[in-house]
């Protein structure tokens, strides 16, 4: 499956790809290996096996303490989200587990999430911060992101996202934990080599767009990337000003406006759909799939991992489950965590294509057809995961 966008799935048939030094060196027919490869080639016939790239997580909480079960309880007994949340429950209870974690308990619950995407073939994740929401507990939550890559053979990109939510100790004070804590973090975190991109949640119950906007004007003065979680549960117009600052991309978008899907297609932006949060939530309000296909705006999936809105760690059913729910097609579905998700994280140059001079980040399965990848549920058809040919 290659970089041919008027085959479906861009697939080749029967075809060969060359690795050299953790990069594709050469890709295309069988008999077409140039006979100075054929010659120097360490040859592994994959039979009729099925070859994608690297699968990319474009947006996770995956670092995290504590996990929200007996909020999944409190909400199946018939509990509203403000009765959960005046038990302590929702992102704060995460907040607080987080904070009484050390770098390293972090790192140990976050590696057996990391494994399973990893044994679905995933070569990339996108991590947020967000749960800390102080100076320090930020950057231990991007230390233990960094940590991460050295622990598996995966890469990790870091976003910061220290206007996730507005902790205790600031209730009604959104704008003094902005100007004490949040650019504060983002400053010393940047100055540490810990954030490769900055997020921000705009919405009703975290900050709105004046806010954000004084975190991604902080973003851009220290020169990194934005994203934004932004029109999940309303239109605060926050994927509208996150195009101004040509952001990587708007993620969730199930209240996205034309306005919104028009200032995407004019700065390039990816719209991340998130179809684990909107399963979890049971939420009815459909992201504009139509709009963004016919306007031509790049759709890309993630799994959103995180404790509260979608404790979900397989890529696979965020296939099945955009499929199923968001009428993606099964190519779409693949291309959304593959191409376009790579875009998403400013990786496009390098990943997410199968492409001579890209990474030699693969995926090989055992189907029939690339459909099957979207169309099982909880089933994992991987063969062999390649990461940087190693
Ligand atoms: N949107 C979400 O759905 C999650 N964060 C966000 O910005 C919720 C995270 C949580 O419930 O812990
Ligand atoms: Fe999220």
């Amino acid at each position: 499956m290659a970089e041919n966008s008027s085959v479906p799935y861009g697939l080749l048939g029967e075809a060969a790809i060359a690795t050299h030094e953790g990069r594709i060196e050469w890709i295309g027919k069988t008999d077409e290996v140039p006979s100075e490869i054929r010659e120097k080639a360490e040859l592994e016939d994959l039979g009729n096996k099925l070859v994608t790239p690297g699968l990319i997580d474009c947006h996770t909480h995956l670092v995290h303490g504590g996990n929200r079960a007996r909020e999944f309880e409190m909400r199946l007994e018939g509990a509203s989200y403000e009765e959960v949340a005046r038990a302590g429950g929702g992102i704060l209870s995460t907040v607080r587990h987080t904070r009484s974690r050390s770098e390293e308990e972090l790192v140990l619950s976050a590696l057996p999430r990391l494994d399973h995407l990893i044994s679905e073939g995933v070569t990339t994740v996108e991590i947020k911060s967000g749960y800390g929401l102080t100076i320090g507990d930020e950057l231990k939550m991007l230390r233990a992101a960094r940590q991460l890559e050295r622990l598996r053979k995966v890469r990790i990109k870091t976003s910061y996202l220290g206007a996730h939510a507005i902790p205790a100790e600031y209730s009604n004070k959104a704008d003094d934990y902005i100007s004490e804590v949040c650019l504060p973090a983002l400053e010393q975190a940047a100055a540490e080599g810990l954030v490769d991109a900055v997020d921000a949640f705009c919405e009703g119950i975290a900050f709105s767009p004046d806010q954000v906007k004084r975190v991604f004007e902080c973003a851009r003065e220290l020169g990194l990337p934005v994203k934004i979680h932004a029109e999940q549960l309303s239109d605060l117009k926050g994927t509208v000003l996150a195009s101004s600052f040509n952001a990587l991309s708007a993620d969730h978008l199930e209240y996205l406006q034309a306005d919104g899907v028009q200032a995407m297609k004019e700065s390039g932006m990816v719209a991340v759909l998130l179809p684990g949060a909107f399963y979890t939530l049971r939420e009815k309000q459909l992201p504009p799939v139509e709009e963004l296909r016919a306007t031509g705006v790049p759709m890309a999936l993630a799994t959103d991992c995180n404790p509260g809105s979608s404790p979900l760690t397989s890529l696979l059913l965020t296939l099945n489950m955009a499929c199923t729910l968001f009428r993606f097609t099964p190519e779409e579905a693949l291309s959304g965590i593959t191409r376009h998700a790579a875009d998403a994280l400013g990786l496009g140059e390098t990943e997410g294509t199968l492409e001579t001079g890209k990474t030699a980040n693969l995926a090989i399965w055992d189907v029939e057809h690339p459909s099957e990848l979207a169309y099982r549920i909880g089933f994992n058809p991987l063969i062999k995961r390649v990461y940087g040919d190693a």
